[in-house]
């Protein structure tokens, strides 16, 4: 199989781009009945087009009208590269302009440039036409474009079109794949079996069928039980492919254009970025806190409100940052590109990239960037899946599971080899360690960690020979209570120390309790009373009782009634 790109029209209404779609691939992308009737495209509209050269386009054909931007918005966010209409007959248009802003706001670096309707204009007016319309793009992504002269209607050019668009193809780089995939639905209807069938262009990663996801805004939770790639069944689909996901697990009127497909658990979700704003240069009035803004990202169409971070306004034609509030939360990356319009003047006012998507310092200290250290460094610590989830970039670790800068790591050794030397021969109970410091601590040679506590390589293990072990041994079948409780609970854990019914005994005493009851059981197999086990141990009730509760424990002894036989630990004597 070829490549594939997902290309968008782009141009003033009435140019021609659904004519051209239509011309091109046979499909007519205008799929309502009223968008036929007025030969206006409302909403987004889909074509394939299969290649000489043997790559596949996918067409999303937008509408020109002002009135829709907001569709047209929508149907350019994740696509590869652009097929720009410009009509000889009529020239650059404000939505010629506004379009190609767009565009470079929506992160678009790749096209081809088709002057329609040539058939309409005579020579001499389609060379100025063409010059003009080499002027208007000299300095934007589309400087270098070839411009295509066709005539949708009479075929003129169609076929130098379809060279330059093999062009676009083979020199606009595949969707990456990070093992994130994400789909913005850009359409949604009921299946005509059951469940609910999604339309969007994958971006990130690849999709299985039977794969388990979640849809945001909300989270509901889907099985993908179908996946359709132009019009043919498939298992699995990777970036850069318009989909059709039928989902099961959520109806019809729970999703719909806007909402985003993802893999539980893998994404950050945020109501409030960080982002890069560049000011188009044609707007008349700087970008300041004041206004009711609109912001555009992937499918989705959300009012905002913005926080200039610095100064107090973005001056047309500069970049700046803002912080964006949100009322709904969405799983988002940094590298993700928004456009922002005010919601008022239906003026688009800017957009660029978002740079943190969970900003954790303070506005008027922010200074935003897509650096991982900035990242890691305002958090000190931080887990690989989380920056993960903050970032999409997946790095080893610098200890455990977690990341840090070079200077925290050397700070944290430094203050936790600090702490074990204070702690002296008794150790450091590791369990007052929060994790990264614990996984720090493993790595740290200066320091070796046994059970639960750390102490200096060096330093001799005061456990070994501790006096609480030869008390409580001295002691037999019925010792003091340890004078060192803490030491004692140590012992306990590593089992030098037995501890049952709050009498601690030595390891031995119970070995020694476990062959007395075998003994017992080898001169009368049908068992013993606690009474006869007193009466042979010597020692009063309450020790007996501890010891038979853990003989039981252990398996050595069962209770029967009143009487002990033998378990399946019973040792041979
Ligand atoms: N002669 C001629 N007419 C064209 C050509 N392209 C489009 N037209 C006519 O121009 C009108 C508008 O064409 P559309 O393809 O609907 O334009 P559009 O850019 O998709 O319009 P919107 O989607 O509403 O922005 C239709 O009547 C077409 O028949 C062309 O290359 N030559
Ligand atoms: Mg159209």
């Amino acid at each position: 199989m070829g490549a594939l790109r997902v290309v968008a029209t782009a141009g003033h209404v009435d140019h021609g781009k659904s004519s051209l779609v239509l011309a091109m691939t046979g499909t007519d992308p205008d799929r309502f009945a009223e968008e036929k009737q007025r030969g206006l495209t409302i909403d987004l509209g889909f074509a394939h087009l299969a290649l000489p050269s043997g790559d596949e386009i996918s067409f999303v054909d937008v509408p020109g009208h002002s009135r829709f931007v907001g569709n047209m918005l929508a149907g350019v966010g994740g696509v590869d590269a652009c097929l720009f209409v410009v009509a000889a007959t009529e020239g650059w248009m404000p939505q010629s302009e506004e379009h190609l802003r767009i565009l470079e706001l929506a992160g678009v670096r790749h096209g081809v440039i088709a002057m329609t309707k040539r058939g309409l204009v005579d020579d001499e007016w389609a060379e100025i036409a063409e010059i003009e319309i080499a002027d208007r793009v000299a300095g934007t992504f589309l400087a270098d474009a070839p411009i295509v002269a066709v005539d949708s209607l009479d075929g003129t050019g169609l076929d130098e079109l379809v060279a330059a668009l093999e062009q676009v193809v083979a020199t606009t780089p595949a969707s990456a794949d990070r093992g994130r995939p994400r789909m913005w639905i850009d359409r949604s209807f009921a299946a005509s079996g059951s469940g609910t069938v999604v339309t969007g262009t994958l971006t990130g990663g690849q999709l299985h069928r039977d794969d388990v996801v979640v849809v945001w805004p909300g989270g509901r939770s889907a099985r993908v039980r179908a996946i359709e790639s132009h019009g043919e069944r498939c298992d699995e689909i990777g970036p850069g492919h318009r989909v059709a996901l039928n989902l099961s697990g959520v109806s019809r009127d729970e999703v719909a254009r806007g909402d985003v497909v993802v893999e539980p658990d893998r994404w950050h979700l945020t109501d409030r970025v960080d982002a890069e704003l560049s000011v188009l240069a044609s707007l008349d009035h700087a970008v300041s806190r004041r206004g009711a803004y609109v912001a555009y990202v992937g499918s989705r169409e959300v009012p905002v409100k913005v926080r200039v971070l610095g100064d107090d306004a973005v001056a047309p034609g500069e970049v700046g940052a803002i912080r964006v509030f949100s009322p709904v939360e969405l799983p988002l990356l940094p590298g993700d590109r928004y456009v922002l319009r005010e919601s008022g003047r239906h003026e688009t006012v800017g957009g660029g990239e978002i740079l943190d998507v969970d900003p954790i310092v303070k506005a008027s200290k922010a200074r935003p960037d897509r650096s991982l250290t900035r990242v890691i460094a305002e958090r000190g610590w931080i887990e690989v899946d989380e920056l993960e989830r903050l970032t999409g970039e997946r790095v080893p670790a610098t200890a455990g599971r977690w990341v840090t800068t070079p200077a925290d790591l050397a700070h944290t050794q430094e203050r936790l080899v600090e702490m074990v030397t204070e702690a002296g021969e008794a150790g450091l109970d590791v369990a007052v360690l929060a994790d990264h410091e614990r996984a720090v601590l493993d790595a740290v040679d200066e320091v070796r960690v046994e059970g639960s506590w750390a102490r200096l390589a060096g330093a001799a293990d005061p456990f070994v020979d501790h006096p609480v072990i030869g008390e409580v041994l001295a002691g037999g079948w019925s010792p003091e209570p340890p004078s060192d409780r803490a030491a004692a609970r140590e012992l306990v854990r590593r089992g030098v120390l037995v501890e049952r019914d709050r009498i601690v005994f030595h390891r031995e005493a119970i070995d020694e309790a476990a062959r007395l009851a075998a003994t017992m059981l080898a001169e009368d197999a049908e068992g013993f009373t606690v009474a006869a086990f007193r009466d042979r141990a010597g020692v009063s009730r309450k020790f007996v009782l501890a010891l038979l509760a853990e003989l039981d424990a252990r398996g050595v002894t069962r209770r029967r009634g009143d009487v002990r036989i033998g378990g399946p630990r019973l040792p041979q004597i």
